[in-house]
């Protein structure tokens, strides 16, 4: 019994190369597993279930044949495909979570976050959350047509871009004081999120417990995934 948790893989049409290893990484990991929870930012700008891509239809394809042989799926948004829907998630046989969801990981309480909600000092990206996270925000948007909703996700990822490269590394990271505050009103001893693409395993004390968070990797230049079974956990990354 195995559950497998990944992160921000970013699809897009620019790097096939991404795309065609997490196929690979379905087909020679994913296969046999128990469940595989996707922790937001599966695709770099998701602007609407009724964007028929090739991309798009290629990777339901590819979840569907994986549910269809007993491996339960899970997605959870992040701040760029935060437009997924029920109808998108139901074609690839996948289950939508809500962020700060609470799983029992073979005996272990476990909290999973996609993790932009923890980098709190950024007041700025903060704001944007808010909003594009907003019902009626999203509803404006998804009546607009296709080639519009385009256009303004690729004005917001040049406009993040260029924020971004003003910012101090540590304001872009998670406020360990957000960490255990969320930790605590949880009641767990273990966070799972991703996010910050800054993969690694925190050793924490949580109500004067030993807990821990586990950070997920980002598929730039390497795959990343975290394995769980009754015993251990195995954060893992490989070479694209
Ligand atoms: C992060 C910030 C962008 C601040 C938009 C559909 C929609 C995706 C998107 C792509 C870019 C967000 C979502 C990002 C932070 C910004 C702008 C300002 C203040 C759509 C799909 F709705 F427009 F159709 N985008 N990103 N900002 O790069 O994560 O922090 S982002
Ligand atoms: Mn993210």
């Amino acid at each position: 019994m195995t559950a497998l948790f990944i992160s921000d893989l970013h699809l897009n049409e620019l790097r096939p190369d991404i795309t065609r290893a997490f196929y690979v990484f379905l087909q020679q990991k994913a296969a046999g597993a128990d469940a595989l929870y996707i922790l937001g930012d599966f695709f770099d700008a998701w602007i609407g279930d009724d964007d028929d891509s090739e991309l798009s239809q290629g990777v339901a394809t590819a979840l569907k044949q994986l549910s269809d042989q007993g491996t339960r799926l899970f997605f959870m948004h992040g701040n760029r495909d935060f437009l997924l829907g029920q109808d998108y998630a139901s074609r690839c046989g996948a289950t939508l979570i809500d962020e700060g969801t609470l799983i029992d990981l073979y005996g272990c309480p476990t909290l999973l976050l996609h993790g932009d909600s923890l980098c709190i000092d950024d007041i700025p990206y903060q704001q944007f959350r808010n909003q594009v996270r907003m019902p009626a925000w999203q509803q404006q948007v998804l009546a607009q047509p296709l080639a519009v909703r385009r256009v303004m996700a690729a004005n917001m990822r040049s406009q993040s871009e260029g924020m971004n490269s003003l910012k101090a590394s540590d304001i872009m990271d998670v406020n360990l004081a957000e960490v255990s505050r969320v930790m605590q009103s949880a009641g767990v001893q273990r966070l799972i999120h991703g996010h910050t693409h800054r993969p690694a395993r925190h050793q924490l004390e949580i109500n004067n417990q030993p807990a821990e968070r586990i950070v997920l990797g980002d598929w730039h230049s390497h795959g990343w995934c975290l394995t769980a079974n009754e015993e251990t956990l195995e954060l893992e990354s490989w070479p694209l």
